[in-house]
């Protein structure tokens, strides 16, 4: 048995949990979910992903002094059209990863056209009142794109989930955020008992001096649904594509009532990882696709962790 199997997770769910439920929304809507998250000013920013009773979603900004209670804001971001929404009509928008570059922060997402599936889009902006879109989007199929923090031996570096073949997590990298290419599968990522059928980024990548951590989700399938987990990851500071630990054991399963039972049973989803003053780092989730949640941990804890039975 690999030890991290035998650890207590590093990961712990707060006790305000869920943080913020569609009853807690300034308007009436149906889910609050799979937010981004960064600090910005000082506070905790969320871009909430928000389904009204249409099913469509929006982006939502939400901020907080302390993590855990969040002032909401009435109306979604305005956020224009890019090139191929004006041609081909409005995407459905979600799951936003917020990565900051010299004080410019930019907003991957995916955008799901009946035209063309599911495809990766990206905005930008200095002050989260007004977003510019980049114009290019990815090919189908694809989300869970997750733009790292620093360039990488010069290059943007992202992570991605194309939807082929045994479906994973790929590295892709850019010297503009325009032309993306050098995809390349983290190709030794093995495939535990509740990840076993695929896995994709979660939070934007964190930076520490035994590689890029970074929490993902993996799915499995039971006879009766498809259940998320979150699990955590170190990959190779020069080369995203090699994994430097993997614990075998998940950091999170869908346990508590909150992640059980909604709009999706049985999910744990993660777009966002905030450090706070105190070290404390607060991982935002989402529990079955309908309210927001909070659990914590620390940075120092998570890479032992994953280092444990490497
Ligand atoms: C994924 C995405 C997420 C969602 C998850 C669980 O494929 O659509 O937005 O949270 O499934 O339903």
């Amino acid at each position: 048995m690999n030890p991290s199997a035998l650890m207590p997770s590093p990961l712990k769910r707060h006790t305000a949990n869920p943080i913020i439920t569609p009853q807690d929304m300034p308007f009436p809507c149906y889910t609050v979910m799979n937010a981004g998250a960064i600090m910005f000013e000082g506070k905790v920013l969320l871009l909430l992903r928000v389904e009204t009773r249409e099913r469509t979603s929006y982006f939502v900004k939400a901020t907080s002094e302390d993590g855990v209670n969040f002032k909401i804001n009435p109306v979604p971001i305005n956020y224009p059209l890019n090139e191929y929404e004006k041609i081909f009509g409005a995407a459905l928008r979600f799951d936003m990863r917020i990565t900051e570059f010299d004080g410019c922060y930019y907003c991957c997402h995916a955008a799901w056209m009946p035209t063309w599936g599911c495809t990766l889009a990206m905005c930008k902006t200095t002050d989260f009142e007004t977003f510019e879109p980049l114009q290019y989007m990815s090919p189908p199929a694809n989300r869970n794109a997750v733009l790292f923090p620093e360039k990488i031996n010069g290059l943007y570096c992202r992570l991605e989930r194309p939807q082929g073949g045994r479906i994973s997590m790929w590295v892709s990298y850019s010297p503009d955020l325009e032309f993306w290419g050098r995809h390349m599968p983290v190709h030794d990522l093995p495939r535990f008992a509740w990840g076993n059928n695929k896995n994709g980024a979660g939070c934007v990548p964190i930076k520490s001096d035994r590689g890029w951590l970074e929490i993902y989700h993996s799915t499995s399938k039971t006879c009766s649904s498809e259940n998320y987990y979150l699990g955590a990851v170190l990959l190779d500071l020069e080369n995203p594509a090699k994994v430097i630990a993997a614990p075998p054991a998940f950091i999170l399963a869908a346990e508590a009532e909150y992640e059980v039972a909604g709009q999706t049973p049985n999910v744990v989803f993660t777009g966002g990882a905030v450090q706070m003053p105190d070290g404390t780092l607060n991982v935002y989730y989402a529990g079955a696709d309908t309210r927001m949640c909070l659990a914590q941990t620390t940075i120092e804890d998570l890479v032992e962790y994953c280092l444990a039975g490497a």
